[in-house]
């Protein structure tokens, strides 16, 4: 009888500690990844992108956030394209090459940064 009690006893610990074991272990790692990927938003407003320019790191989503008239979220190189935004629509995107990456808007902007148009710089 008693013996049963301490063996019952003695697994109950093991799970314990193996639980505290491979908790530990699982949370530094993605503690590591939240710190790394940031996320953004762009707000859309007055023809305008703010903030014009952004710094995240790789494999972080940035939001572009419309709150007015109709606007396009369109890359200088093509690597992305929102569909036209119409107010309280929002666009993401998640980078996940480092690099610079000029945008602007279809409508009011062109690339090269001109007029409505904004930059997104990604990290490592
Ligand atoms: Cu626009």
């Amino acid at each position: 009888m008693r013996k049963k009690f301490i063996l019952g006893l003695a697994i109950l610990m093991c799970s314990f500690v193996f639980l505290s074991v491979s908790g530990s272990a699982s949370h530094p790692a993605a503690g590591n990844k939240a710190a790394a990927a940031v996320d953004k938003t762009v707000t859309i407003k007055n023809f305008q992108f703010t903030p014009k320019n952004v710094t995240v790191k790789v494999g972080s989503t940035v939001t572009w956030l419309n709150k007015e008239g109709t606007h396009t979220v369109t890359a200088d190189n093509g690597s992305f394209q929102s569909p036209n935004l119409s107010a309280d629509k929002s666009y993401s995107h998640k980078f996940t090459k480092a690099g610079t990456y000029r945008y602007y808007c279809s409508f009011h902007g062109g690339a090269g940064g001109a007029d409505m148009s904004g930059t997104v710089t990604v990290t490592k």
